[in-house]
């Protein structure tokens, strides 16, 4: 019956060539499909770094339902010997002109300020701990007992990547993983629709109260949150909004720098990475864009629990507010449907 397969073959070969279904089972547990694509992309309702507001079209892919756990962390760091970036003192030669005595093994933790604090400068509330690390999340005195499921933090962008190589995946880029926050709502605020707490439900492990001093703990957690602990999005994707940060591989340029952001954009990837560069920063080092808020993202402070949001992140620093998760691209071939 050549006709009817033939009829067969094409349609499905159409479906997957856009990405709208998957192209098979899942490439490993616990991935879900994110159907390729044209979404706006950006938001020019909250910050500058946000707009334009810009149609872009990605293709599909699978996506982690979760951001990478302790757990998960550690089978890969059990079975390769990794040694994260914190857990390594910085090398003198990257860092010329550097006070020897801060290149040491260290990571940033967040603490509460005892008192107000000026909210323009991070580092009232930012330390630079020696001995915190993903082992020690919140200082060297701190352990993972009873974090197992909970996303991995302190990783810079060499710990992840080298996570992903070992999984067989690779990091998102940021249009992807905005695509995949955005659930399949079309320019919602949140990744659930426009209200931060629909009928005073919390979608989303984000700060409540005054940051950085009072937290009200209205969502159950202070700090990270264990996976799963919220609602999935329309795809079945948690967490995408709050909890921890998550890199993207995309070099952080401004929306407004991309090349006619009037006309859709295909597959954006990458930015340009001597143009990530904090002009401002003396230590010169590149910036990958960070996206979906955090634990510490607070109404007061940082509106930045959205699908929208996005930050640059030093590719060398790792945080107790950030963390990631991988995606698989369906090969060509698969693709192809061949
Ligand atoms: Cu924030």
């Amino acid at each position: 019956m050549p006709a009817p397969d033939d009829a067969h073959m094409s349609s499905s070969q159409a479906a997957v060539a856009g990405g709208a279904s998957p192209p098979g089972a899942p490439p490993a547990a616990g991935m879900v499909w994110v159907p390729g694509g044209t979404y706006m992309m950006g938001s020019d309702r909250h910050y500058p770094e946000e707009a334009p507001a810009h149609p872009v079209t990605v293709d599909g892919f699978w996506m982690d339902r979760c951001a990478v756990t302790n757990a998960e962390f550690r089978r890969f760091v059990d079975a390769t010997g990794h040694v994260t970036v914190a857990e390594r003192a910085p090398d003198p030669a990257d860092y010329p002109g550097a006070d020897p005595a801060l290149l040491v093994p260290a990571s940033a933790v967040f603490r509460k300020p005892g008192r107000p604090v000026d909210l323009r400068n991070p580092y009232n509330w930012w330390v630079n701990v020696q001995g915190a690390s993903w082992r020690h999340p919140r200082g060297p005195q701190s352990s993972l007992k009873g974090l197992e499921d909970h996303p991995v933090v302190h990783v810079a962008w060499a710990d992840v990547e080298a996570y992903a190589a070992w999984a067989g995946k690779e990091l998102p880029s940021e249009a992807e993983w905005e695509r995949a926050a955005r659930g399949g709502l079309e320019d919602a605020e949140f990744a659930w629709g426009d209200e931060l707490t629909p009928g005073g439900r919390h979608m989303a492990n984000v700060w409540q109260g005054e940051f950085p001093l009072r937290n009200d703990l209205l969502d159950g957690h202070e700090y990270t949150a264990p996976v799963r602990s919220y609602p999935p999005n329309g795809w079945g994707l948690f967490e995408m909004v709050g909890n921890v940060w998550e890199w993207t591989v995309d070099w952080y340029q401004a929306h407004g720098a991309i090349t006619h952001a009037c006309c859709t954009v295909d597959h954006p990837r990458g930015g340009d990475r001597e143009a990530s560069i904090d002009a401002a920063d003396p230590t010169s080092v590149p910036r990958r864009v960070m996206k979906g808020g955090s634990h510490l993202c607070a109404p007061n402070y940082c509106r930045r629990y959205r699908p929208a949001a996005r930050m640059a992140q030093a590719i060398d620093t790792s945080t107790s507010h950030l963390g990631f998760r991988c995606v698989v691209r369906p090969s060509a071939s698969d693709a192809d449907g061949r």
